[in-house]
């Protein structure tokens, strides 16, 4: 049946192409996976999201929540969570842990949850589009003074940071009430229908491990990031599985990240999915990863599906490690860790 879905893992792609492979994967393994639209965004596109489950053991499983792609030229986000659809699905009948976690968890995978953005970012190589970060809500505009005496003019700005918009110290720190701002907040928590539908679905499901995925850095967060040394009651389980899934991950390439809060690790920052999935949705393993590349990198976002293809690369040595596939590869590695301790729970 593998050779029926063709998709290359290696490249980014379109949102069409995405679309397409998860409706292929729906018609090939139709005993394992479902897909359906969580909502609709702002430009009439459906945002999907594929179930993945034996679905012919019954009862209730507990669910995993995972999504790529909230920010839109994080691009190696989307292309990591394909990878893990891929070994989910594709592995089933080849390995028995991965037939365990399809068996035993109901995974709920959200590849592209901006796909507004990210088809944007797509669009061209000038850097203001491909370095989008935020979602396309409709233009909303300002007034701006100009000087004294000087009509004010207005100015109208698209796009809302979507890991800004969520009920978690919404507007308090780290994010703008500015519409033409790289990290806008938006008008008032969940006004974007990305942000509207990620809280839907995860209040009418079982989700016992909420896991989002940007680029870049090479951090593991865990929560609270609105405040420095502000943790959940139990710090202790989420720190040790998050060091684990660390490990594990260092384990393939000896890739280094970084383990704590966003707050404590990058920037104090409120209105964040992971930190609202753990505050509010009330689910025991909440983690936000930061993929490849490391920190000090000043092109991280322009990451190379499988050639030097970005000035500072050619000149970076590690260049073979700045890959689509190592780091998807590697990811997978830590996310099987939390898997395993979402079954055990
Ligand atoms: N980084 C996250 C951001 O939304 C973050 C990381 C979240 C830091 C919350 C601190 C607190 O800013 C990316 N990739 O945007
Ligand atoms: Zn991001």
């Amino acid at each position: 049946r593998e050779q029926k879905v063709q998709f290359n893992l290696a490249q980014y792609h379109s949102f069409a192409d995405v679309i397409n492979y998860l409706n292929s994967l729906a018609i090939t393994y139709p005993e394992l996976v479902s897909v359906q639209p969580i909502g609709t965004t702002h430009e009439g596109r459906q945002i999907p999201l594929i179930k993945i489950t034996n679905k012919r053991n019954g009862g209730t499983k507990r669910g995993i929540w995972v999504d790529g792609g909230i920010h839109a030229r994080e691009w190696v986000s989307p292309s990591t969570v394909l990878y893990f659809i891929h070994q989910l699905v594709t592995q089933y009948d080849k390995d028995a842990q991965i037939r365990q976690f399809v068996d035993q968890l109901e995974w709920y995978i959200v590849p592209l949850l901006n796909p507004d953005g990210y088809e944007y970012s797509r669009s061209s190589n000038d850097p203001e589009i491909r370095l989008w970060r935020k979602n396309r809500s409709p233009p909303k505009c300002i007034q701006q003074a100009t000087g004294l005496f000087q009509p004010p003019t207005t100015t109208c700005c698209q796009g809302v940071d979507l890991n800004r918009n969520f009920d978690w110290f919404f507007g308090q720190v780290g994010s703008s009430t500015d519409p033409c701002s790289e990290i806008y907040q938006g008008a008032y928590a969940f006004s974007e229908p990305e942000t509207a539908a990620v809280r839907d679905f995860v209040q009418r499901h079982r989700i016992s491990t909420f896991l989002t995925f940007h680029s870049y850095s090479q951090i593991l967060m865990y929560p609270f990031g609105h405040q420095v040394r502000t943790y959940s009651n139990d710090l202790n389980d989420l720190r040790s599985t998050a060091l684990s899934a660390a490990q594990a991950l260092n384990s393939v390439y000896n890739t280094q990240y970084k383990v704590g809060t966003g707050a404590d690790t990058l920037y104090p920052a409120s209105g964040g999915s992971e930190d609202w999935a753990k505050g509010k949705a009330h689910v025991k393993y909440s983690f936000l990863f930061e993929l490849r590349p490391e920190e000090q990198v000043w092109d991280g976002f322009l990451l190379a599906e499988n050639q030097v293809t970005t000035s500072f690369y050619k000149t970076f040595k590690k260049v073979q490690h700045f890959q689509i596939i190592p780091t998807a590869r590697e990811t997978w590695e830590a996310v099987k860790v939390i898997a395993s301790k979402t079954i055990e729970l």
